[in-house]
């Protein structure tokens, strides 16, 4: 690669720059923010938005890896092709002979200011509209990014459904780029991206080494956010499946009242570990600022005790009565109750959250306290915790759903646009756990057994063959995802 065609900032390997170019309000800048990952990019639907170039660089590690400058639309191409066939110089200082000559001429501003990048040596994007027919207009923008001679490729970014004008693109492309993809700014999902990449290695071919690059580097990452993610899958389990909280009983007449409040504590407080944890994941991947919206028949949409969450994820009426409980239905049998020197019959009729393993530990000292008759000292009511294997399932299954939308939610795409993942949704019809391998279930189940047995309430002492494995099922999860 020459000199000018990468910035370099004293590391080792020149860092590639490619300026996005094109039409106003095609999608430059829908381009460049789902390229670069970047969720700051101004997107907007009147053509103007972009007003001067902004270069937008990968990084990762600390190093920059590649440069995407987004730029203003063409504001007076017919003038600039004009100038440029008249252009008498030599070809390599077309661009920036054009840009001497017109600098403080308000109708070249927007010219004067995409071109830019161009004369310092950046590679072209050529980005257009590809459900629309081509314009005279298009074809004068083409010839003038032809005549500046920088390796370039067009990007045909459909903003509608419409795909009868697509073969007319290709041919004009053909004609005039080195390479074409079609690449939607608003559903490209990581996958597409790297083909992306990939395509700007045949651009040119002193660029192939320093894009491979920049290839491996996004792969690694990405390996790396899954595995990121998948640790922190193991720590929110083992947070939920050993969460359990406690209150002194002082007052019998109050007893429903503590007991409820318990339970909507302890279902609040598993619901904000599960929710900090979605949330880590969506910054990992770098959105920013806009919440990955959620298909509207997403099951995500269900609050985490919801029945129709437990239903959906595959359970049967026999475990729906848990979630039940919980959502504040049916109580259900108890189990895991860790009684101290109280009878079964008072956890019976405590009722309420099923499984949660709500148990009566006695205190110091007995006082007067009864409850339906009978004594029960300064007791402390515990809540938890909530030992289900079932459980375990539906927190996986959730959050690979939401894994599933965030790395498929493009960093162009802003609130309120149509909504692109319902097929992906309507495929998830149940639990994606259920249909993991006998293999996997065992893992699952060996690290259930670990964490949730009495033995190791607070899951600090889990083996770390078992800590591995788990979150080695759970990354290949995420990566089937891709
Ligand atoms: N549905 C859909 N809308 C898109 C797509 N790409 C761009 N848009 C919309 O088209 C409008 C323009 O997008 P921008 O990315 O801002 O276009 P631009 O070329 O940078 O525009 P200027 O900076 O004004 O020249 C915005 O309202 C985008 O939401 C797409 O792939 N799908
Ligand atoms: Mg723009």
């Amino acid at each position: 690669m020459d000199n000018k065609t990468s910035e370099n900032s004293g590391q080792e390997s020149p860092v590639p720059v490619f300026a996005i170019i094109g039409h106003p309000n095609e999608g430059k800048s829908s381009v460049v923010s789902t390229l670069a990952e970047n969720d700051r990019v101004r997107v907007g639907p009147m053509p103007g938005e972009t007003l001067v170039c902004e270069p937008l660089s990968v990084t990762i590690d600390g190093k920059k890896i590649i440069t995407f400058v987004d730029t203003p639309g063409f504001q007076n191409p017919r003038e600039t092709l004009a100038w440029m066939r008249r252009y008498q110089g030599p070809d390599e200082l077309l661009t920036q002979s054009f840009i001497d000559a017109h600098k403080d001429n308000p109708r070249f501003r927007d010219e004067c200011e995409l071109l830019k990048p161009v004369a310092r040596g950046a590679g072209i994007i050529y980005v257009v509209d590809g459900s629309r027919p081509i314009r005279n207009i298009d074809k004068i923008e083409m010839e003038i990014l032809r005549l500046t001679a920088r390796p370039r490729m067009s990007v045909i970014n459909c903003k509608s459904h419409h795909t009868q004008w697509l073969d007319q693109w290709k041919t004009a492309f053909r004609r005039n780029f080195n390479a074409t993809r079609i690449f939607n700014a608003h559903k490209a999902t990581w996958i597409e991206r790297i083909d992306l990449l990939e395509s700007l290695k045949v651009v040119d071919q002193e660029w192939q080494p320093a894009i491979s690059h920049v290839i491996d580097e996004f792969k690694k990452e990405w390996n790396h956010r899954n595995e990121l993610t998948a640790s922190m899958t193991v720590e929110m389990l083992q947070k939920i499946l050993t969460f359990s909280t406690t209150t002194v009983i002082k007052n019998e007449a109050k007893f429903d009242a503590v007991k409820k409040s318990m339970e909507d504590v302890f279902r609040k407080e598993l619901e904000q570990i599960e929710k900090e944890t979605h949330s880590k994941i969506r910054l990992l991947y770098r959105h920013n600022i806009f919440n990955c919206e959620l298909p509207p028949n997403s099951i995500l949409h269900e609050e985490l005790f919801s029945r129709k969450t437990w239903q959906f994820l595959g359970l049967s009426p026999g475990e729906l009565s848990m979630a039940a409980g919980f959502a504040g239905g049916a109580a259900g049998a108890l189990v895991d109750v860790v009684a101290a020197g109280l009878t079964f019959g008072i956890f019976a009729a405590l009722g309420g959250v099923a499984g949660a393993g709500y148990a009566l530990l006695k205190g110091r000292g007995m006082a007067d306290l009864k409850f339906k008759g009978i004594p029960l000292g300064r007791d402390q009511l515990k809540i938890g915790p909530l030992c289900s294997l079932q459980f375990m399932y539906i927190l996986l299954d959730r959050l690979l759903i939401f894994h599933g939308s965030v790395i498929n939610w493009a960093h162009a795409r802003r609130d309120g646009f149509e909504n692109v993942h319902d097929e992906a949704a309507k495929k998830v019809k149940q639990g994606i756990t259920s249909g993991w391998s006998d293999d996997w279930k065992k893992v699952c189940g060996a690290f259930f057994q670990n964490i949730c047995p009495k033995k190791n309430r607070n899951g600090s002492d889990l083996p770390s063959d078992i800590r591995i494995k788990m979150e080695g099922i759970i990354k290949t999860a995420l990566e089937k995802q891709d």
